[in-house]
């Protein structure tokens, strides 16, 4: 069975101090309709787990999603960036609260970055880069709706985002279609790894140090 078949709803939760105190979770951050719910809910291969819609910045609240038989490996839902139509100050919080998540969160393994693969690598994209590479934990960007280009233009997008990244081992990338159902085996494998990795803790207690 895939890994993330059996993902479900854990929790919904609207400000950072009431996260969950346990488990290990992978957030899927991006821009505003460049398809982070549909991913989860192709990742699970279930039409309307995640709300999906096409009303840019839909998801506002912070989703938990869970996988494995004890639901402490999680996936999030995190709300788009960079949706116009929110008044500025609306934004410029959730931006906040984004830029402090990805800093500071211990429970976070890893990083999924959602782009639209005709528009890669906005400027607000490069500012969660910003703030999650410093942490030295990976990032695996979904250049995603490759349905809607031809195959030299899929080929030249994965190109372009590698090449940026060429001498960054911590950055991985790949193409995705939720509308296809492609590339979810690869990102099933990135993924898989990082959440297969020890957690921390008990790393810790293994050294006995
Ligand atoms: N053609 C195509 N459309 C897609 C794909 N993925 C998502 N979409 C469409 O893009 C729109 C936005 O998708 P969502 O998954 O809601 O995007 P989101 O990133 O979660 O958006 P917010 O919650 O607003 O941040 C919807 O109309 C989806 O049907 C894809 O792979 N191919
Ligand atoms: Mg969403």
């Amino acid at each position: 069975m895939s890994l993330f078949r059996g993902l479900k709803f854990l929790t919904t939760v609207n400000d950072l101090r009431t996260l969950p105190l346990d488990g290990r979770e992978v957030a899927f951050a991006g821009r505003s309709n460049a398809g982070k719910s549909s991913a989860i809910n192709t990742l699970a291969n279930h039409t309307r787990l995640a709300y999906v819609s096409k009303t840019p910045g839909r998801t506002q609240h912070i989703n938990y999603f869970t996988f494995g038989s004890d639901e402490l490996k999680r996936l999030v839902d995190l709300p788009g960036y960079g949706y116009a139509e929110v008044p500025a100050a609306v934004r410029a919080h959730w931006e906040g609260l984004l830029g402090r998540y990805l800093k500071e969160r211990d429970h976070l393994i890893g990083l999924v970055l959602i782009m639209d693969s005709r528009r890669p690598l906005t400027e607000l994209d490069r500012r969660m880069l910003d703030w999650f590479l410093p942490t030295g934990k990976p990032v695996h960007c979904l250049l995603t709706k490759s349905d809607k280009l031809s195959n030299q233009e899929r080929t030249n997008a994965l190109r372009s985002v590698q090449k940026e990244f060429a001498n960054n081992p911590q950055v991985t990338v790949q193409l995705f279609s939720s509308l296809k159902k492609q590339g979810v085996e690869e990102t099933e494998k990135v993924v898989g790894a990082w959440f297969a990795e020890p957690a921390a803790d008990s790393a810790e207690l293994t050294n006995g140090e």
